[in-house]
């Protein structure tokens, strides 16, 4: 069995040669960049199996993608080749750091993986994992890609673990249902990723990460990342006494009559501090350290704390993509008590 299987659209991307405006950057280095695969990219270079489902154009820069994502290991002989549609391809700025002004640009719509269907894809590749990681970013490339995001969430028994990072693109949004449908498929998730800021703008919900929990109290696991900061999961209901057992379940103060008692996160973890080189694919790396510690059966907390040091690796990274820190080492540190995470 695969531990994971990733699906979803990678794009080459070029990197900006120096800061500043799209507008005044003269050059670009080819990189590679897509949510879900960098997670499969990442968790196959921490040791795991992985595999990633999607579909790139018949074209130099699709080649690419399956030879450098498979490069890292990752199982990619279910990626499908589109004779007709090209590879999508982004340029962004490096102005990364907080308070600079970040620009994306995509080249992709009408790209291959716009035109993935559910009677496309080898649905029984994309269930074989023991994780099936989704994003958000899906949902937005089609009608067609928001339909399959459906089928892959629906409860179905033997469902593989669905973990979902709702990655809000506003600039995917632009036609189309809008980011709400992202509400409805966090809610038929196991595992949710999502920021604080991403809720208020994809959601409108605003707030600490309680009442994010209380509207969102489906996921077994729901991760709540507060930037630089640090994040908090709430878990299932043994875990979460505030959530679905009432604090009487384990004794404590019965809750006030006519007042549902606020959901309590599971665990918290401080973000490291670091000097930030690219937040671009930090959140993916927090996801794919958070669920290498979840296959391993680690503790809640060491899985957020697995998910900081795997995104300082990326954050203290130009590309989309940084290698993970060695897992002996990250276990060490992980294991660390309180005091010397802050
Ligand atoms: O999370 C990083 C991704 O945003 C980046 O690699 C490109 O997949 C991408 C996207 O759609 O923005």
């Amino acid at each position: 069995v695969v531990d994971v299987v990733a699906l979803g659209e990678s794009m080459v991307t070029f990197l900006p040669s120096r800061p500043g405006r799209l507008a005044d950057v003269p050059s670009f280095d080819r990189g590679i960049g897509g949510a879900e695969s960098n997670v499969a990219c990442v968790l196959a270079a921490a040791g795991h199996t992985t595999r990633w489902v999607s579909r790139v154009g018949a074209d130099g820069f699709g080649d690419h993608l399956v030879e450098a994502i498979g490069g890292y290991g990752v199982d990619v002989s279910y990626v499908r080749r589109d004779p007709d549609r090209p590879t999508g391809v982004y340029f962004r700025t490096a102005g990364d750091r907080a308070g600079d002004a970040h620009e994306v640009a995509y080249y992709r719509a009408g790209s291959a993986a716009s035109a993935m269907t559910a009677a496309g894809v080898d649905l029984e590749a994309v269930r074989a994992g023991r994780v099936l990681h989704l994003s958000g970013i899906t949902a937005a490339l089609s009608a067609d890609c928001l339909d399959l995001m459906r089928e892959l969430t629906a409860p179905r028994p033997g469902r593989p673990l669905v973990s979902f990072d709702v990655n809000h693109r506003p600039g995917l949004w632009r036609d189309g249902p809008g980011p709400g449908v992202l509400l409805e498929l966090a809610r038929a998730a196991d595992i949710v990723f999502v920021g604080e800021d991403e809720a208020e703008s994809a959601w409108g919900i605003d707030g600490d990460p309680s009442s994010l929990r209380e509207a969102l109290p489906e996921p077994d696991i729901l991760v709540v990342k507060q930037g630089a900061r640090g994040a908090v999961a709430f878990g299932p209901a043994a875990d979460s006494p505030g959530t679905r057992g009432g604090p009487t379940a384990r004794g404590g103060t019965p809750p006030t009559p006519g007042r549902a008692p606020r959901p309590r996160p599971a665990a918290s973890a401080p973000a490291l501090a670091v000097d930030v080189v690219a937040t671009t694919g930090a959140g993916d790396a927090f996801a794919a350290g958070f669920l290498s510690a979840t296959l391993r059966g680690l503790p809640v907390r060491e899985r957020l704390r697995h998910g900081h040091l795997t995104a300082a690796a990326a954050l203290t990274a130009p590309g989309d993509l940084a290698a993970p820190p060695a897992r002996a080492l990250a276990d060490r540190l992980a294991a660390l008590d309180d005091t010397a995470w802050g």
